[in-house]
């Protein structure tokens, strides 16, 4: 397959029969640790991938959106009435006239424009394909029509689109990571004041590696259980009278476990109270240079999804066990849960034996091979020419 920026230039050339004027590509995103944080207001320390969507735009006359996507090899056209009216695009075109609705709502002049979308992030595998679409969009708008909108502001507005667009109620983790994350660096975001700090993560010069593990499987009622955990942790925090989850310390939690009103709610709070103090213990050890002690904090993590949270499947845990047992780290799923992908911090040396380890755990449970890669710290979301 030939490179995505290839790709996009390609089918915008074929669909409008004309040269883009630039392009933009905005990466998919790992989350490090800190999962189901973002809505409780808690920290998060996501890092991009190399692995990007681009868009090849160029503008078109009056208040017009037309739409080349290559994973569809379809073209949608909307215009104004429809964006202003939620529901009526739909599908994946509903993630593009988000950001176009988005950014009219907030008094923002959006240009008409032509646009035509590649990628090479893998859909629907938890890497947040949705949010690199969204930001590789979003920066390509900003970009036609000169909008005043700077980069520290565009998740917020990135994420509107796709709670109150696209409907699904997420934090601004992903949106945020797919925008502001820096190259060879992970980003640590405090998701309440939007602060953040570029967290030096040189896996190279440890000697590691982040081995990323797609378990392949089907996301199993996934949207159903991300609202209802994102309302057991609301519910919760008003029955503790707190604005959100972040503003209970590990400290605290002896105190506040009873007075919730049912085991299932108290191991919810538990997981989002401890996550948000191994994010702050991991950004404390990469401050410090000692990248390889994050393991265990990485694997603590993972325990907490699987038993307080319960947000993993059968792939995902014998994924995070195999690796383990061949020698990784620390390894954890990322992502919002109910399939998606893992990752495992190990030696670079090693990445490979354990790759090996997880497909034959993978083939003794009958499950289909899990696609596995190393990735590297990237960039957010840039004009390409
Ligand atoms: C998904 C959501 F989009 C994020 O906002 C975040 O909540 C994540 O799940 C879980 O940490 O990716």
């Amino acid at each position: 397959m030939t490179d995505v920026e290839d790709r996009a230039t390609a089918g915008f050339r074929s669909a409008y029969g004309q040269e883009p004027a630039g392009r933009w590509a905005a990466p998919g995103r790992a989350n490090l640790i800190g999962e189901h944080t973002d809505y409780n207001d808690g920290f998060v320390l996501p890092f991009a991938l190399s692995l990007r969507t681009v868009v090849a735009a160029a503008p078109q006359d009056g208040e017009r959106w037309t739409v080349w996507s290559e994973t569809t090899e379809a073209q949608i056209e909307f215009a104004a009435a429809d964006v202003d009216e939620p529901g009526r695009v739909t599908g994946w075109g509903a993630y593009v006239a988000g950001v176009v609705w988005a950014l009219r709502e907030a008094g923002h002049a959006v240009p008409g424009a032509r646009l035509a979308i590649a990628t090479d992030v893998p859909l629907g595998s938890g890497l947040s394909s949705s949010a690199a679409l969204e930001a590789a969009v979003l920066t390509a708008l900003v970009d036609l029509g000169g909008l005043d909108l700077p980069a520290d502001r565009q998740p917020r507005l990135a994420q509107r689109a796709e709670n109150a667009y696209v409907g699904a109620p997420t934090g601004i983790m992903d949106q945020s990571a797919a925008i502001r994350c820096r190259e060879g660096h992970a980003l640590f975001l405090d998701c309440r004041t939007e602060e953040v700090e570029h967290i030096p993560f040189d896996l190279d010069a440890a000697g590691l590696a982040i081995l990323v593990i797609d378990s392949r499987a089907p996301h199993r009622h996934a949207d159903g259980e991300y609202a209802s955990r994102r309302k057991s942790c609301e519910e919760a925090a008003a029955v503790l009278g707190v604005p959100a989850l972040r503003d209970v310390a590990v400290a605290d939690l002896d105190a506040a476990l009873p007075k919730l009103p049912d085991d299932e709610t108290r191991r919810r709070v538990r997981h989002v109270v401890t996550e948000n103090q191994r994010v702050l213990d991991t950004v404390a050890l990469l401050r410090a240079g000692r990248a390889p002690e994050i393991g265990p904090l990485l694997t603590a993590s993972h325990a907490s999804m699987r038993d307080d949270f319960e947000i993993t499947v059968p792939e995902i845990d014998t994924a995070v066990e195999a690796a383990l047992t061949a020698g990784a780290l620390g390894a954890r799923m990322t992502g919002g849960g109910f399939g998606g992908c893992v990752l495992a911090l190990v030696e670079a040396a090693s990445a490979d034996r354990v790759a090996g380890a997880v497909a034959d755990a993978y083939a003794r449970h009958g499950f289909t091979e899990p696609a596995t890669f190393t990735i590297l710290p990237a960039t957010g979301a840039t004009r390409l020419d």
